[in-house]
């Protein structure tokens, strides 16, 4: 039988480097896009990396394809080049707080982009698969407790508003030019190999860093949101699932319950022998360790949002009905993984 063959734009992140080794261990030949850069930026896909660009000889690992979601041009190349039977769109300027300071460039990465990855599918093959990965920060703080795919966007960032026009592309492709086109409107996941500047992994790294003395407090911002926290790896199996079904269709992934960065904090400080409590209020708001009675915790208004999202938890029924699919990974195991894994990237010297 001929093997598959996926093109996943945004490999050298968390969730392509899941991706891409379920679509190995699928038997898939997978191509990925990774950006050029002066420093190596493949520490998350390093062990699945082929050396070769052959297809034949690469041996079940990726084939690692130089592009940049900005460039048409490019894009267009390797599509024509490696026809792939489904491409999936990670590749974004994925920082929310980022895209206030970079909002021009957020939009033609992550508006624009999906529209040249669209249209280079709609002119050189329609039959490719394509996957966009959309975001319950499209919601943004929505008059609904529980978010589904019926639930109106209210987009308040530059990153969710581009969001928002990567999700209404997928369709209008889906629509108008009956390609295979679905959006998985992701809520917030989290894993070991989570970037250094999302709140789960700077609390999971910070914290340890305390505990080490390498650092007296950890900073943070807006404690009291809530986030809807599934594991990276499971939602990656999904987007899959996605693309072998008869039609193209648009699907929620989360967990249904929340917690908010505060609790996120408690439940990593007790992994790690904390007992965090919290004195004052506002900007002055320290957690303290109780057990040694110092602070760990302090507030830098720096990271603010212009707009923050205060509440985010989605109702994935839709997709548990299609594929029969539901998390298995509690919030409570999810920091586990994370700070267990993270005590061994640090003790090794290793960033993800
Ligand atoms: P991530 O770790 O930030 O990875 C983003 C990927 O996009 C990286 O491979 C990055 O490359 C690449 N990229 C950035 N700019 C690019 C450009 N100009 N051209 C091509 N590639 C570019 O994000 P993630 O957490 O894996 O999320 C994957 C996708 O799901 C993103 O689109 C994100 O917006 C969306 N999403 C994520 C979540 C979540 O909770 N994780 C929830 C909803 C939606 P470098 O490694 O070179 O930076
Ligand atoms: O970890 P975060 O930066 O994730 P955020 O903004 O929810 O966005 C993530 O999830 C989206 C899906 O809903 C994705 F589309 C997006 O690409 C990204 O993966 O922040 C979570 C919460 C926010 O309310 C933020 O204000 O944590 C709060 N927070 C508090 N202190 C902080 C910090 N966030 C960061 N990054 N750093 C802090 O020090």
């Amino acid at each position: 039988m001929t093997k598959k063959r996926a093109l996943i734009i945004g490999i050298t992140g968390q969730d392509g480097s899941y991706l891409a080794e379920f679509l190995i261990k699928k038997n898939y030949i997978v191509h990925g896009m990774v950006r050029r850069s002066s420093m190596p930026n493949t520490q998350r896909i390093d062990h699945i990396l082929s050396t070769s660009r052959d297809e034949e000889s690469s041996n079940k690992k990726i084939i690692r394809e130089y592009g940049d979601l900005s460039s048409s041009e490019n894009i267009q190349n390797i599509i024509r080049r490696i026809k792939p039977d489904e491409i999936y769109n990670l590749g974004a300027q994925s920082h929310v707080k980022v895209s206030f300071e970079i909002p021009e460039y957020t939009y033609d990465i992550v508006a624009v982009g999906p529209l040249r990855v669209l249209e280079a599918i709609k002119n050189i093959k329609p039959n490719i698969k394509y996957l966009q990965a959309s975001s319950s920060e499209m919601f943004g703080n929505s008059e609904n407790n529980i978010q589904n795919e019926n639930t109106q966007f209210n987009p308040e960032s530059p990153y969710a508003s581009a969001k928002t026009l990567g999700y209404w592309t997928t369709r209008n492709y889906r629509d108008n030019f009956k390609i295979f086109a679905s959006n998985v409107i992701m809520f917030n996941h989290e894993s070991p190999r989570r970037g250094l500047n999302f709140v789960t992994k700077k609390i999971v790294r910070g914290l340890i860093e305390v505990k080490n003395k390498k650092r007296k407090y950890l900073y943070l911002g807006n404690l009291n949101a809530k986030r809807d926290w599934g594991y990276a790896k499971e939602y990656c199996e999904v987007m899959w699932k996605m693309l072998q079904l008869k039609k193209a269709d648009d699907f929620v992934i989360a967990t249904n319950t929340h917690y908010s960065v505060r609790d996120f904090v408690e439940a990593a400080g007790k992994e790690l022998n904390f007992e965090i409590i919290w004195k004052g209020k506002g900007t002055k708001e320290v957690g303290i360790d109780k057990k040694t009675n110092k602070t760990v915790i302090k507030i830098d208004p720096y990271y603010f949002r212009p707009n923050d999202v205060q509440s985010l938890l989605g109702d994935a029924s839709k997709l548990y009905k299609a594929i029969k699919w539901k998390p298995k990974t509690s919030f409570k195991k999810l920091v586990k993984i994370m700070v267990d894994k993270e005590i061994e990237l640090i003790k090794n010297n290793k960033i993800y």
